[in-house]
């Protein structure tokens, strides 16, 4: 995030007001980047870092929009972790974490965001998360549940969504103007997005729904997604779409898991399906597609597969879709109909973008998917906090049940929950400790800063960077509580644990 003029707000509340000079210091206050004078100075309307000296629920009673570019939410500071709630006099209810029109540059870490239903104050808006019109966001390591409308729901350019557990919804009578509601993860207009070992799981619709290009669209537009090592758990129609309506997709679909859960159905549920609206829609796809194990799709040697099953196409074509007019792209990114249906996809050259010319990424970034799995089962959602380990009950039931398919609990055994009593609740959360000593209040504790003689425990100095390495001293702080040294790279191919047989043992669609 880095800038010469950001501010440090230690964040030492849990309530959701904003009083400058009342000694709280807040989210809401570090969202809205409003002024502090007490227990510190704070000016308003600066990039800031939100850090937090206390553990808990945060009931979020009016929205609170990140319209003020650069912030970095730091839940990996908190002793015991933060779990963001609807609160009772929320109306209209809108999302928990908001970033929209101006909001930049922001990183979100080691949170949980749980709406909850809201049966009644009717709202089309109940987004855990959502990124609303922003560029360069990133979401690492959030638990985002509970939504009514989407969980989460990013709207974003040049943005990463890893590392998170996405779902379940509120999905009956929950509060959405749909009585049925279970739409959970929608990426919906996006371009430069990575989306890569989350897991996203249990709803109807929507389990990774990708709408690349811009909105408004505009002719000639396109965009691209990486979509590698992801886990996709129990949709019922809709375990992954590619949809052509705000743009050309190009799309890299990379050893992704998606797999049957107990209520589901072949009919238009494909991994991925391709929607395309006949003319109204004049854009193409490219694809690139390989080794994703799915509903339909087994790949060789995993799973503890020796042998080939018969194999059938991952993806496919929703019968609202018209499979002559899903057209290739040409060099400029446009329609081109002279590939249609299924030539879209290929599994020999990266998709890549107009004006991208070499592959990105390193081959160690992305594993097989079985490992993948693995590794998202061991280290996805909010699983660290400032003292160590802290996977919550509600991730960790979710995770048991994805292991054990469904065996204990079983979830969902009476259709989608309506409340969030019927998915396991919300998070029991114990502080682990108070505040450490930090006498200059630039985030840094005083222990920390000791060690090192390029940071100073009596002088406030956060946004320096003596070593020059590009990281302000306080997020070399936040990436050490994230223990980014040991985990950041080190999580790949290092997960264990068990997973479950292909398609929890249902049969292949
Ligand atoms: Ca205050
Ligand atoms: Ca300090
Ligand atoms: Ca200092
Ligand atoms: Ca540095």
């Amino acid at each position: 995030m880095r800038s010469a003029d950001a501010v440090v707000y230690k964040i030492n509340s849990l309530e959701d007001t904003a009083v400058a000079g009342d000694g709280k210091i807040t989210y809401r206050e570090c969202a809205l980047a409003l002024a502090v004078t007490s227990p510190y100075n704070i000016p308003a309307g600066r990039p800031r870092y939100c850090l937090f000296d206390v553990a808990g629920a945060i009931i979020m009673q009016a929205p609170a929009p990140i319209t003020i570019p650069k912030i970095y939410i730091a839940g990996q500071t908190s002793p015991g972790g933060i779990e963001f709630r609807l609160g009772a006099n929320y109306d209209p209810v809108d999302s928990l974490i908001d970033t929209r029109g101006g909001g930049d540059h922001m990183i979100l870490r080691y949170v949980r965001a749980r709406l909850g239903e809201h049966p009644t104050r009717i709202s089309n808006n109940g987004d855990s998360i959502r990124l609303n019109d922003t560029s360069h966001q990133i979401v690492d390591h959030v638990s985002a549940m509970f939504g009514t409308d989407e969980s989460l729901n990013p709207n974003c350019r040049d943005c990463t969504i890893q590392w998170s557990i996405i779902g379940p919804n509120m999905c009956i009578g929950a509060g959405h103007t749909s009585s049925l509601h279970c739409k959970t993860f929608f990426i919906n207009p996006a371009n430069n997005i990575t989306i890569a070992h989350n897991i996203s799981q249990h709803g109807q619709f929507r389990g990774i729904n990708l709408g690349l290009g811009i909105k408004p669209r505009v002719p000639g537009t396109y965009g691209q997604a990486d979509v590698f090592n992801n886990v996709v758990y129990h949709f019922t129609d809709e375990t992954g779409v590619i949809s052509n309506q705000n743009g050309s997709a190009y799309v890299n679909y990379i050893a992704n898991v998606a797999f049957r859960g107990p209520n589901d159905k072949p009919t238009n549920n494909f991994f991925a399906a391709f929607f395309s609206r006949d003319t109204v829609d004049p854009y193409g796809y490219n694809i690139f597609m390989s080794d994703n194990v799915t509903q339909r799709t087994r790949v060789q040697g995993f799973f503890g597969q020796t042998v080939s099953d018969p194999q059938r196409s991952a993806a496919g074509f929703p019968t609202a879709a018209d499979e002559t007019n899903t057209c290739g792209v040409n060099a400029q990114g446009t329609a081109d109909c002279s590939v249609t249906g299924f030539g879209v996809i290929q599994s020999l050259a990266y998709a890549m973008v107009v004006g991208i010319t070499s592959r990105q990424y390193e081959a160690w970034h992305i594993t097989g998917p079985e490992q993948a799995m693995r590794d998202a089962l061991a280290f996805a959602g909010a699983d660290l906090c400032r003292d160590g380990l802290c996977r919550d009950n509600v991730d960790q039931m979710y995770i048991d049940d994805i292991r054990s398919c469904d065996s204990a609990p079983y979830l969902f055994e009476n259709g989608f929950p309506s409340v969030v009593s019927q998915a396991g609740g919300y998070a029991n959360i114990t502080a682990t400790g108070g505040a450490l000593a930090d006498s200059d209040n630039d985030g840094m504790p005083d222990s920390w800063e000791s060690q090192f003689t390029n940071t100073n425990p009596n002088v406030w100095d956060a946004n320096n960077d003596a070593d020059g390495d590009g990281y302000p001293n306080i997020e070399e702080y936040l990436n050490f509580v994230a223990r980014d040294y040991e985990r950041y790279a080190g999580f790949i191919g290092s997960g264990t644990g068990r997973v479950p047989a292909f398609n929890c043992g249902r049969p292949m669609f």
